[in-house]
């Protein structure tokens, strides 16, 4: 099945197209410039554009001088909600399925085309600095600068076109690092050219490491918990109750939590080398430095907890990660501002198109997790947020949009036409109505979660989105727990509590939420589920 066209060129790329072919400006090709920026784990609920009760107290200002510049994107999702399959989606514009890289741990089919292969062919300078997290080679890159793995937060390595694989490690706090790098990137490109440059931070992933300077930035404030914190899931099936993704059971004290010396409440997570691993890459100064903050931090619990209900230490645990979450989220904000600056500077607004994304959402306690993984919306949905010239600034959308779209969306600009076995859509028609949703727009997701037997235990996952129902299908691979489904309505039940799937009353809709599931696993070709 194919999607054959293209959405109409935009008018950006004909005039820019038409003025390189015309003979008048042959000096300068005027197709727009992207700046894609892409944090790691950073949920919607962290982003004060978006107004969760947690970014209220704090705020991202840089994040939201992005969103007056441009479109808020309410309804933006990923295909499958964890990072090496999100990266391989955006590299190639293609479903999981169809790239190969379905889980963490496998790789991406090496013969498909990724996007910056065709942007460069079309006359773009490309480049990718930070998280790479995939086990190929980044390819279509004039240059690349990629942090090893997940990369590290303190002093990070990272591998660029001219180390020969080999990985070299340099002083700084990552999200500084990757900052200054793309900078450098658009301060030395061929000013001739339109760039695609990708910015890929490490932040905000676990083990959340806030830079020195914000390391108790929010110690003063107490977070609000979700109201769905206590969520027992008692209308779900097995996966909501099997997962091993709770702040209270999975999270952990050392590693996570970072009350160091706290061996009476050892979580499996906390051999002596996670310990290493995370403060590994610190000089001894760090380390010190490190260690004597979080003593400082600790002092209270260290001292009060045998006092305290388990509940009370759970309200603690929920406090200390929410403070070290959204103080690596003030960096990243920072890198925001400093990126936004330098476009200013340099009079680039005009002409780039900005992105802000995620690679998933994640979750803040809603359901008593962190994490993702799980369709549910809090992991389902990404953060987005895209400033493109002209927009009035300051719009949401309500659009559909998913992950599956940013390759379309960037072909769109430089004008290359889109392969065939895409399903994504360029979301430019969106934006030049500043959000509104243009005629015959999608009104339908599909998402595929697959990496089970991996860490949290979250149990694979197909399923629909239809702007308002939800229909998710779990099942076993290993076979040891019947497949079963669970249906949502998200206009009278928005924190999805509430399962209908045996309720009579929706069973028309369950049935074509079925219907609408096998028509869009055929037409994409999916064959396992
Ligand atoms: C690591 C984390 C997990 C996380 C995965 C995937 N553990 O394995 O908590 O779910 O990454 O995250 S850690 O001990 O290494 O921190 S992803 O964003 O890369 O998909
Ligand atoms: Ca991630």
């Amino acid at each position: 099945m194919k999607k054959t066209v293209f959405p109409l060129m935009s008018v950006a790329v004909v005039a820019a197209l038409a003025s390189c072919a015309d003979g008048k400006d042959t000096t300068k090709d005027k197709r727009m410039n992207i700046v894609y920026i892409m944090t790691d784990d950073h949920a919607f609920q962290a982003i004060s554009a978006y107004g969760d009760q947690l970014s209220k107290l704090a705020p991202t200002p840089n994040l939201d001088r992005l969103a007056k510049m441009g479109v808020l994107f309410q309804r933006a999702y990923v295909e499958n909600s964890l990072s090496t399959p999100s990266r391989a989606c955006l590299m190639t514009g293609l479903y999981s399925h169809q790239n190969g890289q379905t889980m963490l741990s496998n790789q991406i089919d090496s013969t498909v085309t990724f996007i910056p292969e065709l942007m460069h062919q079309a006359g773009y300078q490309t480049a990718v600095i930070g998280k790479w997290h995939m086990l190929c080679e980044p390819r279509g890159f004039d240059t690349y600068r990629v942090l090893w793995d997940q990369g590290e937060y303190y002093n990070p390595t990272f591998r660029t076109e001219n180390t020969n694989g080999e990985y070299v490690r340099e002083e700084g706090y990552a999200t500084h690092l990757i900052t200054q790098h793309a900078i450098d990137f658009m301060e030395q490109r061929d000013k001739d050219k339109p760039f695609l440059l990708y910015v890929h931070h490490k932040a905000p992933h676990r083990p959340w490491l806030p830079e020195f300077k914000y390391v108790d930035l929010y110690d003063n404030v107490e977070f609000p918990m979700p109201d769905t914190f206590y969520d027992d899931y008692a209308t779900r099936g097995a996966a909501a109750h099997d997962q091993r993704m709770t702040i209270d059971k999975d999270m952990s004290m050392i590693y996570d939590l970072k009350l160091y010396g706290m061996q009476d409440y050892l979580h499996y997570y906390d051999t002596e080398d996670m310990v290493g691993y995370q403060m590994g890459s610190m000089n001894p100064d760090e380390k010190e430095k490190w260690l004597a903050a979080y003593e400082k931090r600790n002092k209270d619990f260290m001292e009060n907890y045998k006092n305290w209900s388990h509940d009370e230490i759970v309200k603690w645990k929920y406090q200390r990660y929410v403070r070290d979450y959204l103080a690596v989220i003030k960096s990243v904000d920072d890198s925001v501002g400093e990126i936004l600056d330098y476009l200013e500077a340099n009079n680039l607004v005009d002409n780039t198109m900005i992105v802000y994304a995620s690679d998933q959402g994640f979750y803040m306690g809603e359901h008593g997790w962190f994490d993702k993984r799980f369709m549910y919306e809090q992991s389902f949905r990404t953060p987005l947020i895209i400033h493109y010239p002209g927009n009035k600034g300051g719009t949401e959308s309500k659009a559909l949009v998913q992950n599956l779209d940013f390759g379309p969306t960037f072909l769109d600009l430089a004008g290359v036409e889109q392969p065939s076995n895409m399903y994504g859509q360029s979301i430019v028609p969106v934006l030049q109505k500043d959000g509104a949703e243009p005629e015959g727009w999608r009104d339908m997701l599909y998402y595929h979660f697959y990496d089970h037997t991996a860490e949290h235990n979250v149990m694979r996952h197909d399923g629909v989105f239809g702007n308002r129902y939800k229909l998710i299908h779990f099942y076993d691979e290993t076979g040891k727990v019947p497949s079963y489904e669970e249906f949502y309505d998200l206009e009278k039940d928005p924190k999805e509590l509430n399962n209908v799937i045996d309720n009579p009353d929706y069973k028309p809709l369950i049935d074509e939420y079925k219907k609408l599931l096998e028509d869009k696993r055929k037409q994409i070709g999916v064959t396992e589920y």
